[in-house]
């Protein structure tokens, strides 16, 4: 893949990577036509981070259903310090994928107390340019001795345009549950690729619950979950000349036990079409049918681990809640194991 990322320097601490400029990616919006012409019609969930989705899924994030947030956040007060000691050890990068808004990366930053962020430079990687550029902008006047290198990116296609200093990566929120299985090896793998032996990974997971706890997360009662997955269509319509009307359709998100997962869907109401003028490309829904928008996948211990071995990574320590309903695992590269001749 071509990538050409232009650099800007705004002010001496802070620069900013765009991969994801016009032109710099000749095949946008491939993926929503091909999952569009699927016989079970999907939707990338990457589609859903414009600005204005971005801003939904922060209030998402304080809903009282939606307990990933809080508890991730609860478990990363009690952890920072621990965490952060990566940099006491030697100075490197701390990476965040999809970093949205800062409120992590802050808590794990004061967790740097001891030392001091000078030590250390952060490297947030997001889709939404807003989202990151206001976050870096807060980040700076917090925290006067860091430094920010910014990379505007879709962190499944432009993993190659890290830096490969020493670094903790971050991957937290249960982003990696929107994968599915072969998607999230094959994420795992490219990002034990961008390892050295001491990086670290830090992963945040959505462990298995009751189901309505789970449920009730997606189906909040204000609604908000609901526009935040129609803001997908509206993205569309707004980015690539499309014309859906976001009324035919109504949320649907469901906890499917066989799969461990949530999926969410947008199912039409009523026989509805669209034209996506960029894409030229025309859709239609039958009444009752759905587009998949978003795979929600719930993890257990094990299974967990039998995917990191398959990736090439092991677990060096977990960290979770007092319900046990989430998890930050700390992830190293497995060792080499050379398999005994007979
Ligand atoms: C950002 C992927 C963690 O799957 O819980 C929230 C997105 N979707 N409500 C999730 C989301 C519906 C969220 N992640």
């Amino acid at each position: 893949m071509k990538l050409s990322c232009k650099v800007t320097q705004p002010i001496e601490r802070l620069k900013i990577l765009n991969c994801l400029e016009e032109g710099s990616s000749e095949d946008t919006g491939r993926d929503i036509v091909a999952g569009l012409s699927q016989p079970q019609k999907r939707l990338p969930s990457k589609y859903f981070y414009d600005a204005h989705g971005s801003w939904l899924f922060e209030q998402i994030c304080g809903l009282p259903e939606y307990y990933l947030t809080r508890t991730e956040l609860g478990i990363l007060e009690d952890t920072a310090s621990e965490i952060m000691t990566f940099f006491a050890q030697a100075p490197g990068d701390l990476v965040e994928l999809g970093s949205g808004s800062n409120r992590k990366i802050r808590i794990l930053l004061d967790g740097a107390d001891g030392f001091g962020v000078s030590r250390l430079r952060y490297v947030p990687v997001d889709i939404s340019e807003s989202a990151l550029k206001e976050a870096c902008a807060e980040l700076l006047e917090l925290f006067p001795d860091l430094h920010i290198l910014g990379i505007i990116a879709d962190f499944t296609r432009h993993l190659e345009v890290l830096p490969r200093r020493r670094k903790l990566l971050t991957f937290l929120g249960s982003t990696i549950g929107n994968f599915s299985r072969d998607e999230r090896l094959g994420f795992l793998r490219k990002v034990a690729a961008s390892m050295n032996q001491e990086d670290r990974l830090l992963l945040g997971l959505d462990m298995l619950k009751p189901a309505d706890i789970i449920e009730a997360a997606y189906n909040d009662g204000q609604g908000v979950t609901a526009e935040f997955n129609k803001n997908l269509l509206r993205h569309l319509n707004r980015s690539f000349n499309a014309d859906f009307k976001v009324a035919d359709f109504e949320h649907q998100a469901v906890f499917v036990k066989e799969k461990e997962r949530v999926e969410m869907h947008l199912r039409a109401t009523r026989p509805t079409s669209a034209r996506i003028a960029d894409l030229d490309l025309k859709v239609a829904c039958r009444p009752g049918e759905t587009i998949h928008t978003e795979i929600c996948q719930k993890f257990s211990r094990e299974k967990a681990d039998r995917d990191f071995q398959q990736a090439g990574l092991a677990a060096t320590r977990w960290f979770t809640d007092p319900k046990g309903w989430f998890s930050l695992v700390m992830l190293k590269k497995a060792g080499v194991y050379l398999t005994p001749r007979r």
